[in-house]
């Protein structure tokens, strides 16, 4: 164990592999955290691979009342009793805000060559319209320039579900007037770091967005309606389009794209209720999000379901919405059960979960990116988030999370499956770099290949963080089989 730590240390933050690290990697390929099969499994990715972490400005940046920082909707919801497990809120959460450099450095000593994260709107626009705060645009201005410095790529989020509250109190996503306000924030940043960020992603995952916040209400602004919901997809999607052209209209150089959550939905069982369910779950969750934004329509089949609660549509807004893609974002963490007994996520398969109660089935990666690249004209694609929560325990100053190894191994086995088939996908990211505050279960669920002691804000690499580091060195270093991800032709532009 002390080996492992020391290993840690004495790895020297890159860019740029050198023959002394490989050196290292074969070392570590003797211990147990990094496995013979783990390098194997790295040979099968191109050079060019991009591997990174992923993690969002609510989760991790806390200071969230300072230098000039407005209120968002998710300070509004952790104020309400029970909205929060734990009671707790992003205010403090990992202190990233003051601590960027130090977690600049974690990343890169971790080997990695991607930053995954998201701009908080109401901390460089506080009330979501009007002026600008130039002490927020300061603090990613040096988190770009940090990156940078170290070789690492920074891939920008606008949008990871802290509207300014402002905004809010007019409608929200609700209110089209919010559409324009986005596309105005879009091309500020777009204007200020375009030519700096690897690319831009406008929405992290707007089904969790509009179904989580406006029909469930388990989450921010916690909103219960399924019409809102369905106008606030709609208002979602129709703000990346005229966000995008906004960006494009600043001469943004950065390749421009979206973020969306997607799980395979298999029927519970092979009844023919819940086969229909389960078409209809996935027309409800993926072909809702792919359809307008890749064929300019919503799927006929779940507007007939939704009937009067399908959203209002102006002229032009399907055109709109479907701008050129860049890239997509994908996140994967499960496949989801459907049927007519329970509600989508809650029919349980009697299989190993995580902490999350999710299923660990990675398998799902690869028979979701096969189906979306059969039924799609896709643009170059990215695992945005990929990771599970476990219970973590630091004990004598290590995290022992063979779990953790054994899940980020088989779903990037699972990616390359999808690679070798002929699947365009660009890069991988492990949600989270950080253990961090996970919306609805506050601080009791943990993400990270790093520990975070919330008490101190002491960071602890995980044995995944070590696994993960030997394994992006050595796949850096890998010559790499499946070089169709170089080569691929899927761009829609
Ligand atoms: C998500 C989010 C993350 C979550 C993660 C685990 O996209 O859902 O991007 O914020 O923390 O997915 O639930």
């Amino acid at each position: 164990m002390k080996a492992v730590t020391a290993y840690w240390r004495s790895i020297d933050p890159l860019p740029g592999v050198n023959d002394t690290m490989l050196m290292k990697s074969d070392e570590r390929s003797t211990n147990a955290v990094f496995s013979h099969d783990a390098g194997v499994l790295a040979e099968r990715f191109p050079r060019s691979f991009v591997w990174g972490v992923a993690t969002s400005a609510y989760q991790v940046e806390g200071a969230a009342h300072e230098d000039g920082r407005g209120d968002s909707i998710w300070d509004e919801f952790c104020r309400r009793p029970g909205a929060i497990k734990d009671g707790s809120s992003g205010e403090r959460a990992c202190d990233h805000y003051h601590r960027v450099a130090e977690d600049i450095g974690l990343m890169a000593s971790l080997g990695v060559n991607a930053y995954r994260f998201s701009l908080a709107w109401p901390r460089v626009q506080p009330l979501g319209a009007g002026n600008w705060n130039e002490q927020g645009f300061e603090f990613y201005d040096r988190l770009l320039d940090g990156l940078l410095e170290r070789g690492i790529a920074p891939y920008l989020t606008l949008y990871h579900w802290d509207l300014p509250q402002s905004l809010q109190q007019g409608g929200g996503w609700l209110d089209r007037d919010t559409v324009g306000r986005f596309a105005d924030y879009a091309a500020e940043v777009a204007r200020r770091f375009g030519s700096r960020a690897a690319a831009i992603a406008t929405h992290n995952e707007p089904w969790v967005v509009a179904i989580l916040g406006h029909e469930a209400g388990t989450f921010a602004p916690g909103l219960k309606s399924r019409k809102s919901a369905l106008q606030v997809a709609h208002h979602l999607l129709l703000s990346h389009g005229l966000a995008s052209q906004a960006m494009r209209a600043q001469h943004c150089t950065a390749p421009l794209g979206i973020v969306l959550n997607q799980s395979p939905i298999h029927p519970a069982t092979d009844s023919p209720q819940d086969l229909a369910r389960a078409r209809l779950d996935d027309g409800l969750t993926i072909r809702w999000y792919m359809d307008p934004l890749l064929r300019g329509r919503y799927p006929e089949d779940v507007l007939a379901f939704l009937g009067e609660d399908a959203p209002q549509v102006a002229p032009g807004d399907m055109e709109a919405i479907r701008q050129p893609l860049d890239f997509l974002g994908i996140n994967y963490y499960t496949r989801n059960l459907s049927g007519t007994e329970a509600p989508l996520g809650h029919v349980e398969s009697g299989k190993e979960v995580t902490d999350m109660g999710w299923e660990v089935f990675p398998g799902g990666l690869s028979e979701l990116l096969m189906r979306l690249q059969a039924d799609y004209r896709l643009p170059p694609l990215y695992i945005t988030e990929n990771g599970a929560a476990y219970r973590d325990r630091l004990v004598d100053g290590r995290v022992a999370d063979a779990d953790r190894i054994r899940y980020l191994q088989s779903h990037i086995a699972s990616l390359a499956d999808a690679l070798e088939s002929g699947v365009d996908v660009r890069g991988y990211f492990v949600w989270s770099l950080i253990d961090n505050f996970e919306w609805a279960d506050g601080y009791t669920k943990r993400f990270g290949l790093v520990y975070v002691d919330y008490a101190t804000q002491h960071r602890t690499p995980k044995d995944s963080a070590l696994w993960y580091q030997a394994f992006c060195l050595r796949a850096r270093a890998a010559a790499g089989g499946g070089s169709r991800a170089t080569t691929g032709q899927g761009n829609a532009r």
